[in-house]
């Protein structure tokens, strides 16, 4: 796992949250992604009972290489965040947890720079951070493992499932799987990284050597 420096935290909810977790997870400068459940005060929670909980994914990000605000547009410009017919109710709530009050008015200023552009203000909650809990193996880079020779290649490489799931390399992966980026794009960012020379060779070999 390369060194991105200083990280932060945000938590999204925006429909189902396997899509969500693809689109931020093919971003430079997000460096992990989970799904999980949050928002509610169930404990607990699973899918099949999450109670007053949202589908929901949290992103660790370097500031540094991906500006907050610019998060939160993806966040808005990428999901319907208007209560129009409660489709699935706090299930998939729009739901934006922040993590502290630096967060809280660069959020503000965003929803101001909308509003001037002539964007409606949306119905998203907009609360601190509340207890995140991950979600069922299944859904964690869901679309990654619909693909079982690259699921296999990479938990090859972290051994293990939290590993995996921590490791910025599932998430670029995931968000190929599902479309987003390139494989081309990928290897270039990871040339790149901040790491070992050693270990890009092999992260680099083992990904050419997927069948996709
Ligand atoms: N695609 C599923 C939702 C799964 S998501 C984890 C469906 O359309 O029911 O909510």
């Amino acid at each position: 796992q390369p060194d991105f420096g200083p990280t932060q935290r945000i938590i999204f909810g925006m429909g189902c949250f396997w899509s969500p977790e693809a689109l931020f997870g093919h971003m430079p400068g997000v460096v992990r992604t989970r799904v999980g459940y949050s928002g509610g005060h169930t404990p607990n929670p699973t899918y099949r009972d999450m109670g007053d909980h949202t589908e929901t994914v949290l992103v660790e990000f370097a500031p540094a290489l991906l500006p907050f605000r610019q998060i939160v547009n993806v966040f808005w410009d990428r999901h319907n965040p208007y209560n129009i017919n409660d489709y699935k109710g706090r299930q998939y709530q729009s739901l934006l947890l922040y993590e502290d009050e630096t967060q809280r008015a660069d959020i503000e200023t965003v929803l101001e720079e909308r509003r001037k552009k002539g964007l409606e203000r949306p119905d998203t909650e907009i609360r601190t951070f509340s207890t995140f809990y991950p979600a069922e193996e299944r859904h964690q880079k869901y679309y990654l493992k619909r693909f079982p020779h690259a699921f296999e290649t990479v938990m090859s490489i972290f051994g293990e499932h939290d590993a995996f799931n921590d490791s910025t390399l599932a998430a670029r992966l995931n968000g190929l799987a599902k479309g987003y980026t390139s494989l081309e794009r990928i290897k270039a960012e990871i040339g790149t990284w901040n790491m070992g020379e050693k270990e890009r060779a092999y992260i680099l070999d083992e990904i050419s050597s997927i069948r996709w």
